[in-house]
């Protein structure tokens, strides 16, 4: 069977190198020459898990390959649309939509099942999709099978979860979810099945409780730093109840979903009340870099220590631990203000180039060395496990604002540093 993937990013091609790995014949189209050369090269541009070796492999045994040149489609049985569809000063974009639906159209043989793995808002499917491909000649359910099976991996596990992750496919008739259920089980046999309208919502829920949870947890941090409580300690507790599920606080929500699929869901439909609930924890959310901004002004003011003369160490540019993607980082937020401030700052990533306008540092010790504040915004794996004698040992004053609470503050007090963290007013006494 041959699969066109259109849209080689961070949800294309993995999907794309799994499908190779599978057997399946794959051609993957994408704007970007610099991308397809790559991945024709059996290189991967992307810090995915895995992912390296099984790009390489698909590349070698002529299983997968990448082109600009949509007249490939034509020889395929499936189609996958896994192109941005990002939010525009509050607008959905749905142009990349629309160009890669066209594409698809133009080059679509009969009898092609075409599925949309992008987020769209509900009713994007029967309304505008539909009507699409209709005025292109097709019929949809008799000569070409459509359905929406939303993306759901998280960047930096991409392979494994695409392999185990329930899938939802949300069909627009039986003859749709059959084909559907034939392609996609040969990858990951865990689906469900259900109406499109259905699965386009779904996709949005799942990531709005996930930034609902979150903004509760930092609206508990602001409480807790006012009243002297750890509020990591007091989620840990509180999480010990068998239907508590509270989640971490932190210096911001980043990344291209949680900061955009809430919009999109309380922008579905006009009048409901209540919908304030969704906006409300987007601007919590999005008031934690300033919150962590504020800390570092504490800090400097409480240790007396001039704007002119401090070096902040910036850990972490990327949205989240262990990626190399700073898309709608906390970070950006952050430096962005602090430069205003006229701060000096080394910002090190062990994973993106990315300093948002600020001087980059290529190693830690370059980044820590003199410092007066260490401000970790993002929780990478290196940055838990770091050797805070050392760090002692090379830094100037010996100060830490902790965003993601990866430094337990007894340990930091330990070795002379004072300990500043979202949520932490003070640790826990018996
Ligand atoms: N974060 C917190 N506290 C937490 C968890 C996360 O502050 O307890 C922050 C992270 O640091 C990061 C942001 O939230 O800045 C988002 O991280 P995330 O791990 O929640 O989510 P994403 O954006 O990397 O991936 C999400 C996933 N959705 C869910 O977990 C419901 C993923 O499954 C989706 O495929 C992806 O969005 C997407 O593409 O929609």
């Amino acid at each position: 069977m041959r699969v066109s993937v259109i849209g080689l990013g961070r949800v294309g091609l993995p999907t794309a190198v799994i499908f190779a790995s599978k057997g399946f014949q794959v051609i993957g189209i994408d704007a970007d020459i610099n991308k397809v050369n790559a991945i024709n090269r059996g290189k991967c541009y992307l810090h995915e898990q895995g992912l390296d070796e099984m790009l390489k492999e698909a590349v070698n045994k002529g299983n997968l390959f990448a082109t600009k040149d949509d007249k490939y489609i034509s020889q395929s049985d499936v189609i996958i649309i896994a192109v941005p569809t990002p939010l525009n000063e509050g607008v959905i974009n749905l142009s990349y939509i629309k160009d890669a639906l066209s594409v698809a159209v133009k080059n679509a043989k009969k009898n092609v099942l075409l599925s949309i793995e992008s987020t769209i808002p509900p009713g994007t499917m029967t309304g505008f999709i539909k009507g699409f491909i209709e005025t292109h000649g097709f019929t949809i359910d008799e000569d070409l099978f459509l359905v929406y099976s939303p993306e759901r991996i998280a960047p930096g596990r991409a392979v494994e979860e695409l392999l185990k992750t329930p899938r939802i496919i949300g069909g627009i008739g039986d003859k749709s979810i059959k084909r559907a259920l034939e392609v996609y089980g040969k990858i990951n046999p865990n689906i469900y099945v259900t109406d499109a309208v259905t699965a386009e919502l779904v996709k949005l829920i799942e990531n709005t409780y996930r930034d609902i949870n979150i903004a509760y947890a930092n609206l508990l941090a602001l409480i807790s730093e006012k009243i002297g409580v750890d509020v990591y300690e007091a989620i840990r507790l509180a999480n010990t109840h068998p239907r508590v599920n509270i989640h971490l606080p932190g210096a911001g929500v980043g990344g291209p979903c949680l900061t955009k699929d809430p919009y999109m869901l309380a922008s579905v439909v006009d009048g409901i009340k209540g919908i304030e609930l969704i906006l409300l924890a987007r601007r919590i959310n999005e008031y934690m870099p300033k919150h962590t901004v504020s800390l570092v002004l504490r800090a400097l003011r409480e240790n007396e220590i001039s704007e002119k003369e401090a070096k902040i160490a910036i850990l972490g540019a990327a949205y989240k631990g262990d990626v190399d993607d700073a898309r709608e980082s906390p970070s950006k937020y952050i430096i962005g203000e602090l430069l205003e401030q006229g701060l000096n700052m080394q910002v090190y990533d062990p994973y993106t180039t990315e300093s948002f306008g600020a001087y980059r540092s290529n190693t830690l010790e370059d980044a820590l060395n003199n410092s007066d504040i260490i401000l970790i915004v993002t929780d990478h794996k290196v940055f838990k496990e770091l050797n805070w004698k050392w760090v002692a040992s090379i830094v100037r004053r010996r100060i830490i604002v902790d965003g993601r609470r990866i430094v337990e503050p007894h340990i930091a007090i330990k070795h002379g540093f004072k300990y500043y963290g979202i949520g932490y007013g003070g640790s826990f006494k018996i």
